[in-house]
C-alpha cells in the first residue's frame, strides 16, 4: 500500500481526493493511505500563527519553519511507523523540477512520499535545506498554493497503482505511457446535429479500427504536440500511417478551399 502524508494548512481540500472518482476507490480498496497533517496543530501561541513577513521586506507572507519542522517530522514518523524507512519530503513549488508521467510513475513505484503544499510567498528557505528533499512544479503558470499541485501529483500516481482503474488497459495505453495524444472518441447517437460517427467504428473490423485509431493519433500528436515526437524514432508502419493521414489532411484541405471559391 502506497502510503501518502501531506502538510497543509488546508487539509479539507484533499477531501475532493477521498470522497470522489478512482481515487476514493483506491482508497477503499487498499490502495494507499492518506493522512493530512495540519501545522497550525502544531503551534501553541493563541494566534496558531504559522506565517510572518518576509525579512528584506516585500509583498506577503512566509511560512514559518518551526511548525513546518514539527509537523513534516510528524508526518516521517507515521511514515516510518507503517515501514516505509527513509520516505522523501517533497515541496510542491514553482521553484520545482517539473512533475512529468516519467516522474509520477516513479513515485508510483515507492512505498509512500511525504507532501509539503505551501501558501502565501513561500516557506523560508533554511526548512528547505533541512527537510526538503525534492521540489517539484507541475507547470509555468501560477497556483494560490501548493494544495492543487500536491493534489494532482497524489491523483496521477494513484491511478498507476495496479488495481485503481475501472479498466485495466487503460494506464498502460495512456496517452503519455506512449508517448502519443488520445484518438478521437464517440458514442451513440450515431448521427448527432447532421455529424455522423466514422463509418470505420460502425464497421467491426477490429484490424481497420486499431488502425484508424493509431492513424489519428499520430496525426493528432504531430499536428498539436510536435515536441512529443521530436526527440522519437516512428516505426516504419507508424512512419507509413502519419505520411498517409497528412496527405488525406491535405487533400480535405484542399477540397474545402475549391468549396469556398
Ligand atoms: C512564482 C510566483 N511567486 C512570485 C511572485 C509567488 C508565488 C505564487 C504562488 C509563490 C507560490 C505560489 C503558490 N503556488 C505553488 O506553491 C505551487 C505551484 C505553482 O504556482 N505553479 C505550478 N506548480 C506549483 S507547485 C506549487
Amino acid at each position: 500500500m502506497l502510503r501518502l502524508d501531506v502538510v497543509t494548512i488546508f487539509p479539507e481540500m484533499f477531501e475532493a481526493l477521498t470522497r470522489h472518482g478512482i481515487t476514493r476507490r483506491a482508497l477503499e480498496e487498499g490502495g494507499f493511505d492518506l493522512r493530512a497533517w495540519n501545522p497550525r496543530d502544531f503551534v501553541t501561541d493563541p494566534h496558531r500563527t504559522v506565517d510572518d513577513r518576509p525579512y528584506g521586506g516585500g509583498p506577503g507572507m512566509v511560512m514559518l519553519p518551526g511548525p513546518l519542522e514539527s509537523c513534516i517530522d510528524a508526518a516521517v514518523a507515521r511514515q516510518r511507523a507503517a515501514g516505509v524507512e527513509r520516505p522523501p519530503v517533497i515541496l510542491l513549488s514553482p521553484q520545482g523540477e517539473r512533475f512529468t508521467d516519467a516522474v509520477a510513475r516513479q513515485l508510483a513505484q515507492s512505498p509512500g512520499f511525504v507532501l509539503l503544499a505551501g501558501r502565501y510567498e513561500g516557506v523560508d528557505e533554511r526548512l528547505i535545506e533541512r527537510r526538503v528533499d525534492r521540489e517539484l512544479s507541475i507547470g509555468d503558470y501560477v497556483t494560490s498554493g501548493g494544495e492543487l499541485p500536491a493534489m494532482v501529483v497524489m491523483d496521477a500516481v494513484v491511478r498507476l497503482l495496479p488495481g485503481s482503474l475501472n479498466d485495466a488497459g487503460s494506464a498502460s495505453q495512456d496517452s503519455f505511457s506512449e508517448g502519443l495524444l488520445d484518438w478521437p472518441h464517440y458514442t451513440r447517437p450515431e448521427e448527432w446535429e447532421g455529424r455522423r460517427v466514422p463509418e470505420v467504428l460502425l464497421s467491426g473490423n477490429h484490424a481497420a479500427i486499431a488502425r484508424w485509431r493509431r492513424k489519428q493519433a499520430l496525426l493528432r500528436t504531430w499536428s498539436r504536440r510536435p515536441d512529443l515526437l521530436a526527440g522519437r524514432e516512428l516505426s516504419r508502419e507508424d512512419a507509413a500511417l502519419l505520411e498517409e493521414a497528412r496527405r488525406e489532411q491535405l487533400s480535405r484541405q484542399e477540397q474545402e478551399q475549391q468549396q469556398q471559391q
